[in-house]
C-alpha cells in the first residue's frame, strides 16, 4: 500500500515536471530561420543558440532550427518579411539578406568601409548599431545579439585577382540584393545574382567564374577548392549576423525567459564570432594555410591594392549613402573614430 508520504512525493514530482512541458501562452515549438546549412559556423551558431535557450529555460522555450533557407524555399531575400509576419519566430540572419527590404542595412554592404574587426564591433555595439536595432524594432522585429559570417573574400577559377584589371569581365555570383550588382559593376566585374541554394551547382557547372563569401564561415566548410583555385583576401565587405525574434512572439515570453534568451544570443554570438575569425589575422593565418594546402593560390591585398578597388566604387557611395541615410553612415564613422 502506498504511504501518504509516497503519494505526496509523486504529486510534487509531477507538479515540478509540468512547467518544464508547458508555460501559459507558449508554443510547443518555435521556428528559427537560417539561410545556410547546419555544418557552416553560421548554422552551428543557430543550433548553439537554440540549445542554450532550451537548456537554460529547462525546455520551456523549444526552438527548432530550419537551415538552408527551408522556411522560405531558398529565397533568402524574403527572410525578413517571413519573420515579420511570424512564419518564422526567430532568425539568425545576415543584414545582406534583409537589406533589399530594409535599405539602411546596406550600411554593412558599403565596400571597403570596415577596415578591421574592431571597426565592425565598434559599429554594432555603438550608436549606429543602436539606431539599426531601433529601426528593425519599428518594423516588428527585435535584435537580441550579434554574430558574424565574416569578411567576404573573392574566389574564382580563372586567375589571381590583385588589381581591377584581374577582376575585369569575370562572371561573379552575388546575392540578390541590388547594391551588390552595383558594387561588382563599378569594379569591372560581370555580376549574376543567385540564391545561395542554387550557387553550389552554378560553381560546379562553371556557370559563373567567381563568388565572394567568408573564408572560414563559408568557403572552407564548402571546400570551395573543388570549384575555384584562386582566393583573394581583399576584405571588401564584412557580413555580421543578428539573432532576431518577432516582437509578438517576444512579448509572450515571461520576463525571466526573455532575459535567458537575450543572454543566450549574446553568448552564442560571442562564441560563433570567435570561430569565424580564427586563422585569418597574423600571426595565426591557419585558414590561409588550409586553403593553400588544398591547392588554392592565396592572394592577400595590401592597403594600396585595396584602395585601387575602393576608388572605383565611388559611384556606389554616391547612389547608396542617401538610401542608407547620411546620418546613419556618419554615426557609423563616428563609432569607428573616423
Ligand atoms: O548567399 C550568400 O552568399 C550568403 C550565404 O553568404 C548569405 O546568405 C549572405
Amino acid at each position: 500500500m502506498m504511504t501518504a508520504l509516497k503519494k505526496w512525493t509523486i504529486a510534487v514530482v509531477c507538479l515540478l515536471m509540468l512547467p518544464a512541458l508547458s508555460e501559459a501562452g507558449y508554443k510547443k515549438e518555435y521556428k528559427l530561420s537560417c539561410v545556410v546549412g547546419p555544418k557552416m559556423p553560421w548554422g552551428e551558431g543557430a543550433t548553439l543558440f537554440a540549445d542554450l535557450v532550451r537548456e537554460r529555460t529547462e525546455g520551456r522555450v523549444n526552438i527548432k532550427v530550419y537551415t538552408a533557407g527551408s522556411l522560405m524555399a531558398g529565397k533568402q531575400t524574403n527572410e525578413f518579411l517571413l519573420l515579420k509576419r511570424g512564419v518564422a519566430d526567430f532568425a539568425f540572419a545576415s543584414p545582406i539578406n534583409w537589406s533589399s527590404t530594409l535599405k539602411p542595412l546596406n550600411l554593412f554592404n558599403l565596400p571597403f568601409f570596415f577596415e578591421d574587426y574592431e571597426a565592425l564591433d565598434k559599429v554594432t555595439s555603438g550608436e549606429a548599431g543602436k539606431a539599426i536595432e531601433a529601426l528593425i524594432a519599428k518594423k516588428g522585429v527585435k535584435v537580441l545579439g550579434w554574430g558574424e559570417n565574416g569578411y567576404r573574400e573573392i574566389t574564382n577559377s580563372k586567375r589571381a585577382i590583385r588589381t581591377p584589371e584581374d577582376l575585369k569581365g569575370l562572371k561573379v555570383r552575388v546575392v540578390g540584393t541590388p547594391i551588390f550588382i552595383d558594387i561588382m559593376k563599378s569594379m569591372g566585374a560581370n555580376p549574376v545574382n543567385m540564391n545561395w541554394g542554387e550557387a553550389k551547382i552554378a560553381f560546379q557547372q562553371g556557370v559563373v567564374d567567381a563568388q565572394e563569401n567568408p573564408a572560414v564561415g563559408i568557403e572552407i566548410p564548402l571546400k570551395i577548392w573543388q570549384f575555384h583555385n584562386h582566393v583573394s583576401f581583399w576584405g571588401y565587405v564584412i557580413d555580421p549576423l543578428m539573432f532576431t525574434v518577432n516582437q509578438k512572439t517576444w512579448k509572450k515570453f515571461s520576463e525571466k525567459d526573455r532575459e535567458i534568451i537575450r543572454q543566450a544570443a549574446v553568448d552564442a554570438g560571442r562564441m560563433q564570432k570567435g570561430v569565424v575569425r580564427k586563422g585569418l589575422v597574423a600571426p595565426d593565418l591557419s585558414a590561409h594555410e588550409l586553403m593553400r594546402e588544398n591547392g588554392m593560390e592565396v592572394t592577400v591585398l595590401t592597403p594600396e591594392e585595396k584602395k585601387a578597388f575602393r576608388v572605383l566604387t565611388e559611384p556606389v557611395y554616391k547612389k547608396w549613402v542617401p538610401r542608407i541615410g547620411e546620418e546613419l553612415v556618419e554615426k557609423a564613422k563616428a563609432d569607428m573614430g573616423n
